[in-house]
């Protein structure tokens, strides 16, 4: 009988040729480093890797690493991931994200992602605004800082009113609008 030996991996094993479009200085590199330093000390075969992303600078993470990847659609990263899982459990499931990516455009996927509560590692890069479009407001963006939709955090602040009412009876629309 022959015993199969597993390769030992390194850090280098899972960095790729790929030129890295991030800004010099950009906090995004030191993640992608620890994660490329983590995974050989994980002791799951590098085919065995799957890396998910939605779309934002944070997004671009599966071009850079030398496993399986999707570079998805945004906000829907939990949802390829949720098809993944189930479809082979087998695999070490990643998903990378950004605070508009998992919390704005997809908080409606993540809370159906963490109902499932299926096993994957969820990664948020939160550095508090939609980057890659240039600095819009997201879920996680400090109440004073501004932004090119929070400009002098001008924000108006309302009441919050609740009101149903049923589309064939105009009249209470109408009063409602
Ligand atoms: C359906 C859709 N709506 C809007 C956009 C524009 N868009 C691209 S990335 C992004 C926000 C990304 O923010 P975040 O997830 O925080 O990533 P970051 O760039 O900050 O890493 C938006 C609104 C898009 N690509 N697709
Ligand atoms: S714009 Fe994107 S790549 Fe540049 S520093 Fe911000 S998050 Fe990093
Ligand atoms: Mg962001």
């Amino acid at each position: 009988m022959t015993t199969a030996t597993i390769p030992v991996l390194t850090k280098k094993d899972f960095q790729t040729d790929q030129e890295v479009r991030w800004c010099p200085g950009c906090g995004d590199y030191a993640i992608l480093s620890a994660v490329q330093a983590v995974f050989p000390e994980l002791g799951i075969p590098r085919e065995k890797f799957v890396v998910i992303s939605g779309i934002g600078c944070s997004s671009r993470f599966p071009y850079y690493m030398n496993t399986y990847g999707f570079h998805t659609i945004h906000g829907r990263a939990p949802a390829i991931a949720t098809g993944i899982k189930a479809s082979n459990p087998d695999l070490s499931v990643w998903v990378i994200t950004g605070d508009g990516d998992a919390l704005s455009i997809g908080g409606n996927h993540l809370i159906h992602g963490i109902n499932k509560n299926f096993k994957c590692v969820f990664l948020m890069y939160d550095n508090e605004m939609y980057a890659l479009t240039k600095n819009q407001t997201s879920p996680t963006t400090r109440r004073d800082h501004p932004t090119n939709t929070q400009v002098n955090n001008n924000l108006p602040r309302g009441e919050t009113e609740s009101t149903r009412h049923c589309a064939y009876y105009n009249g209470g629309l109408w009063r409602a609008f």
